[in-house]
């Protein structure tokens, strides 16, 4: 990245970076971690996540025992431990803690008040209480709400949130931008669009679609399978985090997506071919309530203000996250099973 402008933030790769991760042992925050300590020899992370059914310490066994990292077992919303933790010293938080599924949201949204919005008020606090550097609030395009079947969003697109979830997201969006203009916090924002990758919980629906058709089980596609979605390769948006980090501007939001957009029915398709699985595994099922049509994303402004471009084609990300399934079977079956509950109380009770 050397070749990319420095200087719009006061943050060089050579300076020592105490970042604080929340939400670390999910999906998009363990690979946060790895992309990380893999590119940034100097920094150090501090993890705080509460261990919710989607936080998983297996996807952070390899490096659990590296002296850049500490797991600290916490809720965002414990205002004492949150300062406790900044106050030892951090320059950055990235705040991943959330609850993130839109059907959860839909049966009960108390959980997403209070870690969605609740949770990252507490951390904006805490930053301010202790001068840090930067607060990076990772977002997501589902605050925009919906598209039609053109267009895309752009960060200039209205908040429009359709769903429980997005709500809360979208709020804890708006409580950043209110601390940047009355606290002159240092934030951004990221809004990417649906990520895929390893370690991705089973709920979700590719590594659902994935691991239902290793067992040979049925693919449930919402209503008629037409609603659109702009899938990005995890390894991509961490990477866009990095760079938005080290190059964004401060009090401003980044979109992120890969420009690859697939209905759900196509994307399905596509993976039970990948599997060389017959496509009579799809159920049609009710819909989703309140249900998204289409989600895309435009890249200008991240592309031209940072330097960062997708590196991950589909064709090859799909393959690869499909193999990740298929290699490691035992960490999704655990979860599938329900014998990870069990799992979890007995490994980290003694923590
Ligand atoms: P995830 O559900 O896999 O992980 C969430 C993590 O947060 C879990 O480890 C959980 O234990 C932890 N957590 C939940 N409540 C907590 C609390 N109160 N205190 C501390 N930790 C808590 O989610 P994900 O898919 O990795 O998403 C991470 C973030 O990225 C979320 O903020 C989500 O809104 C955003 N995002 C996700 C996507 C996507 O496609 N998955 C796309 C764009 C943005
Ligand atoms: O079984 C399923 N069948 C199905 O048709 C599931 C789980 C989903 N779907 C549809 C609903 C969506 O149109 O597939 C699409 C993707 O669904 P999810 O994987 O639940 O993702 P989505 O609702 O789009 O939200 C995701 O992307 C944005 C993440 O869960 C959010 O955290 C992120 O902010």
């Amino acid at each position: 990245m050397a070749h990319l402008e420095k200087g719009r933030y006061p943050m060089k790769e050579d300076i020592k970076s105490r970042l604080l991760v929340t939400g670390g042992a999910g999906f998009i925050g363990s690979n946060f971690i790895h992309y990380i300590l893999g590119e940034h020899p100097e920094w150090t992370i501090t993890n705080l996540d509460s261990l919710t059914y989607a936080g998983n310490l297996e996807n952070l066994k390899d490096i659990e025992n590296d002296p850049r990292y500490k797991f600290v077992k916490g809720d965002i919303t414990n205002r004492e431990l949150v300062n406790q933790l900044v106050g030892q010293g951090i320059d950055v938080i990235v705040n991943f803690a959330a609850e993130s599924h839109v059907d959860r949201s839909i049966m009960d949204a108390s959980p997403f008040i209070r870690t969605n919005i609740e949770g990252t008020q507490v951390l904006l606090e805490a930053a301010r209480e202790y001068s840090i550097k930067l607060f990076l609030q990772v977002s997501t395009d589902e605050v925009y709400g919906s598209l039609g079947s053109t267009g895309k969003f752009s960060e200039e697109t209205s908040l429009a949130p359709n769903s429980p979830y997005s709500a809360c997201k979208a709020s804890a969006d708006l409580l950043c931008r209110a601390y940047y203009h009355t606290h002159g916090l240092p934030i951004k924002i990221t809004r990417c669009s649906n990520n895929y990758g390893p370690y991705q919980f089973p709920e979700k629906l590719i590594p659902l679609l994935v691991t239902n058709a290793l067992e040979n089980k049925e693919i449930p596609v919402y209503g008629d399978g037409m609603n659109v979605r702009d899938w990005i390769h995890t390894e991509d948006h961490c990477r866009a985090l990095d760079f938005v980090i080290q190059h964004g501007k401060v009090g401003e939001a980044y979109n992120v997506g890969s420009d690859n957009e697939q209905t759900n029915l196509d994307l399905v398709k596509a993976i039970l071919d990948i599997m060389g699985k017959s496509h009579d595994l799809i159920k049609f099922v009710t819909d989703r309530a309140g249900h998204d049509l289409r989600y895309a994303i435009d890249n200008t402004k991240i592309e031209s203000e940072t330097g960062w471009k997708p590196r991950i084609s589909f064709e090859e990300g799909l393959k690869n996250t499909v193999n990740w399934y298929v290699q490691n079977e035992s960490w999704w079956r655990r979860i599938k099973s329900g014998e990870y509950a069990d799992y979890y109380q007995q490994m980290y009770s003694q923590r």
